[in-house]
């Protein structure tokens, strides 16, 4: 089997564009999500376009039982995962600290955070026992500066940076590369996804400006898992032309 790539959040947005530019460059996949059924979609347009082999799993990363059986549980063929893409993630609710919901911090904080640490606890020991392997953290702009109503969001992607910077310095001795990437804006389901389905709401987020788009990511994503095995990118900010920073938007209108 080609190198096998295990990417979280698959079924949409950056997940599933890097699943296309991994599968375009030949390698095996393993893709998981809670809606599985975009991923047998995805599966299934993949293996026809590019001939690769793909196995998915509709699975909750915030399910620390169901996360590591599915990992101890994967046949043989797919245990040597080369890289391991821990995209997850999500914003809900944009408030005031004071106004915020406890549930929606709790949902982030589950998902952004924990479900990165357990997807990564269950996968590392295959990595560790062959002395090789790549984590690719998806942070943001939102983890380098907070911005006003971030909040919590913002607190989980700090924590995303401060775990790559912590992975990368305790498995050096397991010569394991840690990549954080940290995307600003960009147009995916994230907005309405943030703002529970509020469309012209999340439309709003990208208008006057070009974003980024999920393809922007993938091909950053998969540059940075293709450099020479002695190279290691270990962090990436990348924004549109529009933006400089989380605070910093130019919108022409
Ligand atoms: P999307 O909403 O398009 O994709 C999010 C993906 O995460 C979906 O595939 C979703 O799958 C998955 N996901 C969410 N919760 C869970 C969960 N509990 N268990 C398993 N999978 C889950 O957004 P993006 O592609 O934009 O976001 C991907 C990552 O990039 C996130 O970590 C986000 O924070 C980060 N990011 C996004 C930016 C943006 O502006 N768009 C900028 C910087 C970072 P499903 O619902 O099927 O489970
Ligand atoms: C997503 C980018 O600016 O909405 O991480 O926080 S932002």
């Amino acid at each position: 089997m080609n190198p096998i790539v295990l990417i979280t959040g698959a079924s949409s947005g950056f997940g599933k564009a890097t699943a296309e530019k991994f599968a375009a460059g030949g390698f095996g996949l393993i893709l998981t999500g809670r809606r599985k059924e975009r991923l047998d979609d995805l599966k299934i347009d993949l293996q026809s376009k590019y001939l690769v082999e793909v196995h998915v799993a509709g699975l909750d990363v915030r399910d620390r039982e169901v996360v590591f059986e599915f990992i101890q549980k994967l046949p043989e063929e797919w245990k040597n995962i080369s890289i391991l893409v821990n995209n997850a993630g999500l914003a809900l609710g944009r408030d005031y600290f004071d106004e915020a919901s406890l549930d929606d911090w709790e949902t982030m904080i589950d998902t952004n955070i924990n479900g990165l640490l357990y997807v990564s606890k269950a996968i590392l020991p295959l990595m560790t026992l062959r002395k090789q392997g790549h984590i690719i953290n998806i942070g943001s702009t939102a983890g380098k500066e907070v911005y006003e109503k971030g909040n919590i969001y913002c607190a989980s992607k700090f924590a995303v940076n401060a775990i790559s910077e912590a992975m990368r310095i305790d498995l050096l001795r397991h010569h394991i590369k840690v990549t954080c990437i940290n995307p600003g804006a960009s147009d995916t389901e994230f907005s309405n996804v943030r703002f529970k389905g509020n469309d012209q709401l999340a439309s709003k987020v990208y208008e006057g400006y070009k974003p980024l788009v999920a393809s922007d990511i993938a091909e950053v994503i998969f540059f940075c898992a293709t450099v020479p095995p002695h190279v290691c990118i270990n962090e990436l900010t990348m924004t549109s032309l529009a933006q400089a920073n989380s605070f910093y938007l130019h919108k022409d209108f």
